[in-house]
């Protein structure tokens, strides 16, 4: 799973990065075209109750791959063209599936905003404007093509054509009144036809708030009025100081607990961050338990018994029999797998179960 961090030039990108990858990028580099890459574990305190019942060789996390994308340059207009990226960040940022737009909220006379005033509402329509016409621009490009040359071809294509059609000819007037594709409801076919788009503004998206240092008292308020604004599907909104988590991130956990406590921080907002965009994206994580490893598996939440078992191995699909399925819960409170099976806890599921997040799995499958 790949999160594009995105946001005007300035607004604290990579230092939202350098928070959840606890990397060193270089900062303050306005207008820099440096891209960054950084693969997270997803945090999942039923790895470590897990490993201490089965004590493994090895406890593997589900992980996030984040992209600190540069702003795109000004354009012409004095606009910021998301047309106008670099090929290869286009590519990124198409490539990802989710967003966290971060928000410049943080005031400082030394790193005046460009605007001339910081209005976190304000920056979040720009932006969302920018991807909104990014998104037209591809759907004109592909409505011009599909009415000249998409008349032509085999009865079967010109009839996947017409669709095509009349799903963009219903996206974009939605699109050209502001709202973003997230928000049309699209059955599976259409879903499935929009799928090579990778359309920017349907990409699920976490709307990060970076406060000011002093300002983080104000943060839940100021993440209420955003969030009561910003009405859309697949859509969240919460807030952090980048710049604190980022020097707590720097310090040993006794220092960084004290410094938490001071700046009266009951939890790390780079948890919750990285939990929120597993969310975001719609993935839940099954587990698996052994000698040899404990592990968490992300699969897109309503995921069954043999989509699991694919994301695996393919081989366990093919030769699919039954899942050994226990909740986490269950398995904890009874201490292991042999108790849990005595006390009739351990369910055998067929292909159809729909997997929930926290079931700790074993799949039995024929070569
Ligand atoms: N005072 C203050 N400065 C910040 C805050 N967040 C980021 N900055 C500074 O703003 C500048 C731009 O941040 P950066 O993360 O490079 O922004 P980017 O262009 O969006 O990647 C850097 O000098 C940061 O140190 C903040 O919360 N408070
Ligand atoms: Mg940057």
């Amino acid at each position: 799973m790949q999160i594009a961090i995105v946001g005007l030039a300035g607004c604290g990108k990579t230092t939202v990065f350098n928070t959840l990858t606890r990397g060193h990028a270089e900062t303050g580099g306005y207008g820099g075209l440096q891209l960054n890459v950084g693969v997270v574990k997803v945090p999942d305190e039923r790895l470590d109750r897990l490993a201490e019942v089965f004590k493994p060789r090895k406890i593997v996390h589900a992980d996030v791959t984040y992209v600190d994308l540069p702003a795109p340059p000004a354009s012409s207009e004095g606009r910021v063209g998301a047309e106008e990226l670099p090929a290869e960040h286009l590519a990124r940022l198409r490539d990802s599936d989710a967003l966290i737009h971060v928000l410049r909220a943080w005031d400082s006379a030394a790193h005046p905003h460009p605007a001339g005033s910081v209005d976190p509402a304000r920056d979040l329509e720009n932006l969302d404007l920018e991807f909104i016409l990014a998104d037209l621009a591809m759907i004109d490009r592909r409505l011009e093509r599909l009415r000249g040359s998409g008349r032509h071809g085999t009865p079967a294509e010109r009839e996947a054509n017409e669709r095509e059609e009349a799903i963009l000819s219903r996206l974009k007037p939605a699109l050209e009144a502001g709202r973003p594709i997230r928000d049309e409801p699209l059955d599976d076919d259409e879903e499935k036809a929009l799928r090579g788009y990778r359309f920017l503004t349907q990409k699920p998206v976490l709307v990060l708030l970076n406060v000011g240092e002093g300002e983080l008292a104000g943060a839940p308020a100021l993440a209420d009025r955003i969030r009561s604004g910003y009405d859309h599907r697949h859509a969240m909104v919460d807030a952090l100081s980048a710049k604190i988590e980022m020097e707590l991130g720097e310090l040993e956990p006794d220092e960084a607990a004290v410094f938490m406590e001071e700046l009266g921080l009951t939890e790390s907002a780079l948890d919750r961050v990285i939990a929120l965009s597993y969310r975001l994206v719609g993935l839940i994580s099954f587990l698996t338990a052994g000698p040899d490893e404990v592990r968490a598996w992300p699969i897109p939440d309503g995921s069954n018994a043999v989509d699991a078992a694919g994301a695996i191995h393919s081989d366990l699909a093919k030769g699919f029999i039954r899942a050994e399925t226990i909740a986490y819960e269950d398995l904890l409170s009874l201490g292991s797998m042999a108790e849990a099976k005595k006390h009739g806890k351990v369910r055998s599921e067929g292909k159809t179960y729909r997997v929930r997040d926290g079931d700790v799995v074993e799949i039995l499958f024929s070569r």
